[in-house]
């Protein structure tokens, strides 16, 4: 028999030279696991006991193990979600970077350290461009006066004479900084585990410090312009009691052109795109006794609801859906998209994404998070309030990061590689969680928090939290950003 193709002859040569022949009904089967041959074939020559030409009977049985391993690990690596439902994406959206097709996490002590060298790297890579700054244990090495340095917040603490001690450290060593007058401040503000970058005078081996740098975005960006709209929403929590029907249908009146002025009329003409940025549904068991507040009991039975309420957005605009916390993913962020289970309920138009994800939606870089980090930056901040969403944003972007607080409220997935970090600057930054809406620019980027539509819940009324449901951003052509709301039936 002549063997034609290349496979084959790849086979064949790998077995020849464990010292083995094998027959072709057994390379029919090994081409299947054409990319796994390495680990496989060594696995199969040591199980044998004494066959000349390997059959397929002889290798049956281990290929099947390995199987069975492989859907085993593919299992843990949340894999099962679907592949994103790439014939709805046709040219116009692209997605950049989605959680669910990147998460590997095993959560081990391995995973933790790969996560935070990772974060590191890409922090201090973006930091370098900003200031040269030399490693730690070069600085203690070189004992230079004026110092430039790199680091990852460790410890900030209060000293006795109201000055604030930081403990930064990279990979080769750990230093103090002394930060006092107006970077006192600012000090304080620092969060554990973000990456700076610190200027100033060696002082008995700590630095007193005249500079904290951020990685931040660049000063000189400016805001991008469209031929259609983007409508921004967030925190429907579908199967609430509180969910705000009236207005939803209101809202979907509006897209559907039957309320609304004139201006109204036109913008809703114009809009290509409606982002949902989690909190899809209410979810079951998020918090205790949450039953009492649900309309719908089961998650299956809300997520029939949130599609049947998203399929009355009309089908010329493309609906982007990506999960919360409320949603039936995993808490820990990254967060995949919704399982094919769920998704499948959804129409043509619509495109589930993880938590969070990079698109390019026509020629606009989007970047959408769910937030749950805001909670940890409002409270770490005094100055900041959940009345003014975009502000604690902003922070989220100074430090390139979306939860530069590792193990504050926000849970965090110790991938091997940290998806959480804003590599690239986006045009649009959309968040929801907080239930509280507020837009602005900060340097070039549009900055989007777009409130909810669950009106105040008993929980929220005993945590003293005030929602300003139904309010929607629009991303306009010119750039312009228009406020509706949608109030009463
Ligand atoms: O979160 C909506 C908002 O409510 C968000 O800002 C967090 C806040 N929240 C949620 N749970 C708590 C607890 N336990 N304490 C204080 N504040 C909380 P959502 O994700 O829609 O529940
Ligand atoms: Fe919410
Ligand atoms: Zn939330």
């Amino acid at each position: 028999m002549v063997i034609k193709d290349i496979e084959s002859k790849l086979i064949i040569t790998k077995f020849a030279m464990h010292g083995y022949n094998v027959h072709p009904s057994a390379i029919e089967l090994l081409k299947e696991f054409k990319n796994e041959l390495d680990e496989i074939i060594p696995k199969i020559c040591s199980a044998l006991n004494g066959s000349f030409i390997i059959s397929r009977e002889d290798i049956l049985p281990i290929l099947n193990e390995f199987k069975r391993k492989r859907r085993k690990e593919q299992f843990k690596k949340q894999f099962f979600v679907e592949k994103l439902k790439e014939e709805n994406l046709k040219d116009d959206i692209c997605i950049k970077k989605d959680s669910t097709v990147t998460s590997t996490c095993e959560g081990n002590v391995d995973y933790f350290i790969a996560y935070l060298n990772s974060r590191f790297e890409k922090l201090s890579k973006i930091l370098r461009q900003r200031l040269n700054g030399i490693s730690i244990s070069n600085i203690k090495k070189i004992r230079t006066e004026r110092v430039d340095v790199i680091g990852m917040v460790k410890d900030v603490r209060e000293t006795q004479n109201g000055n604030v001690l930081v403990e930064i450290e990279d990979n080769t060593d750990s230093i103090r900084f002394i930060a006092t007058g107006k970077l006192r401040d600012l000090a304080l503000e620092l969060m554990g585990d973000e990456v700076i970058g610190v200027s100033g005078v060696l002082r008995n081996n700590n630095i007193i410090a005249d500079r904290i740098i951020f990685p931040d975005v660049p000063l000189n960006g400016e805001k991008k312009r469209t031929n259609f709209s983007i409508v921004f929403i967030s925190d429907t929590h579908f199967g609430s009691k509180e969910f705000l029907e009236k207005e939803w249908d209101l809202f979907i009146k509006w897209l559907n052109f039957e309320v609304g002025n004139e201006k109204m009329r036109e913008i809703a003409e114009s809009v290509k795109y409606v982002v949902l940025a989690g909190d899809v549904v209410d979810g079951v068991g998020i918090y205790p006794n949450q039953e009492k507040d649900l309309k719908i009991l089961d998650v299956y039975g809300q997520y029939e609801e949130a599609a049947m309420q998203i399929d009355k957005i009309p089908k010329r605009i493309k609906v982007i859906v990506s999960p919360g916390n409320h949603d039936a993913v995993r808490q820990a962020e990254p967060q995949p998209a919704l399982l094919k289970e769920f998704s499948n309920l959804f129409s043509n138009n619509v495109v589930n994404v993880g938590n969070p994800s990079f698109l390019n939606l026509d020629g606009i870089k989007l970047l959408i998070y769910h937030g749950r980090s805001l909670d940890d930056v409002v409270t770490k901040i005094p100055r900041l309030s959940y009345a003014k969403p975009q502000e604690a944003m902003v922070e989220l972007l100074k430090r390139r990061h979306l939860a530069p607080m590792y193990g504050g409220r926000s849970p965090i997935a110790p991938e091997k590689e940290d998806y959480l970090v804003i590599e690239e600057i986006p045009d649009i930054f959309h968040c929801g969680h907080v239930h509280t809406y507020g837009t602005s620019f900060y340097r070039g980027v549009f900055l989007v928090n777009s409130s909810t539509w669950q009106a105040q819940t008993e929980f929220q009324k005993k945590v003293n939290l005030n929602p300003m449901p139904c309010n929607v951003a629009v991303y306009t052509p010119s750039g312009e950003v228009v406020r509706l709301k949608f109030y009463g039936g």
